[in-house]
């Protein structure tokens, strides 16, 4: 589109909402306030870069795919998250597993990692301004392949998986006092049984022992908070995981941590909107990893579909969004990755640029009048108001492409970089 376009474009929309009682400035205001956690393991299909490379295996989680272009070492995947940066208008942050510091080629088993392989990364943050948000790598590692980690009934693992958890939180709470902005530190662990098991209470009484040892240890929340990420089920654990939704809810409110809620880790028409509400009544905060599951947690790439709107309209309509930390989480190895990461990041700020554009007050009065056809009509309205519009002004504002120049730039760094990893 031609230059003229956008700030044309842009008045008219700003009219057509103004008619409806929405304030397009106040919309982006409220958007350039929201930091995303890009995810690192988008970038490189979570190898990571442990020595000697270790293959993804066991755990529940699957990339397939091999499009050429994948980050091969730390350097790679700064320059490639530099340029998705460059694309995601606002200011956001990154979110790093313990698997991708920087060992030197060194093997550094996991209950050995300390604050000093991830120098070069806090360096690299404070250079780009970036918070950094912090995960323990509990799978692709012999000791997960048996399924267990932090539930283990062997004590060896389990020692091993808590010693990596201690350090991880100790990692996350030097990012957090490094970079002056506290550390999301989440915990996932995949452990579970692929079909029924014949002890539930054995393994969740073990978590919640490992887990208790873990957060004995106690960090100032302005360096680092803790989330735990529930989860139904996984490839390898479809009949039973430890971690389960329910376990967490409890755990994370008896002992003042979040709860992370991923959109792949429910029964597959459960609404993860339909969540935030009660979580938020009854806890400080929440963290969200935001994916895309097809029929089952395939971490697909994030687009606008209706379970991020109604995610991102929750997330306005609750008036909380600020106690929401919003995490990414996707990895597809079959295309660009540089792509995948712009458009899921992209997607899930659009989803709230459309929320904010909605004229709230107006749909809860007819809700609250019974006037459900005046609510529904209204939605169906809205579908077709010239919201890209807005987007565009945003993005052009923040001084990053428009929506139309987004595919022949990631064309054109694909050509010029991603095309010479061979
Ligand atoms: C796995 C969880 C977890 C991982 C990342 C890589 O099912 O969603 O969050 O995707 O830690
Ligand atoms: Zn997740």
């Amino acid at each position: 589109m031609k230059d003229s376009y956008y700030e044309q474009a842009y008045t008219l929309a700003k009219e057509a909402y103004a008619e409806l009682g929405v304030d397009t400035e106040q919309a982006l205001a409220a958007l350039s306030k929201i930091p995303l956690s890009l995810h690192c393991w988008q970038g490189d299909d979570v190898g990571g870069f442990e020595a000697p490379d270790s293959a993804l295996s066991g755990g529940g989680i699957q990339v397939t795919g091999n499009y050429p272009g994948k980050a091969r070492s730390v350097e790679e995947l700064r320059r490639d998250l530099e340029k998705v940066y460059s694309l995601v208008p606002g200011k956001h942050r990154l979110n790093l597993h313990a698997s991708y510091g920087e060992f030197g080629g060194k093997k550094v088993d996991r209950d050995e990692i300390t604050p000093e392989y991830f120098t070069g990364w806090a360096a690299w943050a404070k250079e780009q301004q970036l918070g950094v948000d912090f995960n323990g790598t509990f799978f692709s590692h012999p000791k997960a392949e048996a399924g267990f980690t932090l539930a283990s009934k062997d004590a060896g693992i389990r020692e091993f998986w808590i010693e990596h958890a201690r350090r991880s939180r100790e990692i996350a709470a030097f990012f957090g006092s490094e970079l002056g902005t506290p550390s999301i530190h989440n915990t996932w662990i995949p452990d579970g049984h692929k079909d029924y098991p014949a002890d539930r209470m054995g393994y969740r009484r073990i978590l919640k022992d490992s887990l208790d040892d873990i957060f004995s240890v106690k960090y100032p929340s302005s360096a680092m908070r803790d989330a735990v990420e529930t989860k139904l089920f996984g490839i390898g654990s479809e009949a039973f995981v430890v971690g389960s939704h329910e376990f967490y809810m409890y755990y994370a409110a008896l002992n003042n941590l979040m709860v992370c809620l991923d959109l792949g880790h429910f029964h597959p028409t459960e609404l993860i909107a339909d969540k935030i509400s009660s979580v938020l009544l009854f806890s400080e905060e929440l963290l969200l990893h935001v994916s895309r599951p097809m029929r089952w947690d395939s971490d697909h790439v994030v687009v606008l579909n209706d379970d991020i709107r109604f995610l991102t309209e929750e997330l306005v309509r609750s008036g909380a969004i600020d106690r929401v930390h919003i995490g990414l989480d996707f990895f597809d190895g079959t295309l660009n990755r540089i792509g995948a990461w712009v458009t899921g990041a992209r997607s899930t700020l659009k989803g709230l640029l459309l929320a904010w554009l909605q004229p709230a007050n107006t749909l809860e009065t007819y809700e609250e009048a019974g006037n459900f056809y005046g609510k529904m009509g209204l939605s169906e309205q809205l579908k077709s108001m010239p919201f890209g519009a807005v987007w565009d002004m945003h993005c052009l504002r923040s001084g990053v492409l428009p929506e139309d120049k987004i595919l022949q730039d990631i064309f054109g760094y694909e050509e010029r970089v991603l095309k010479g990893r061979k």
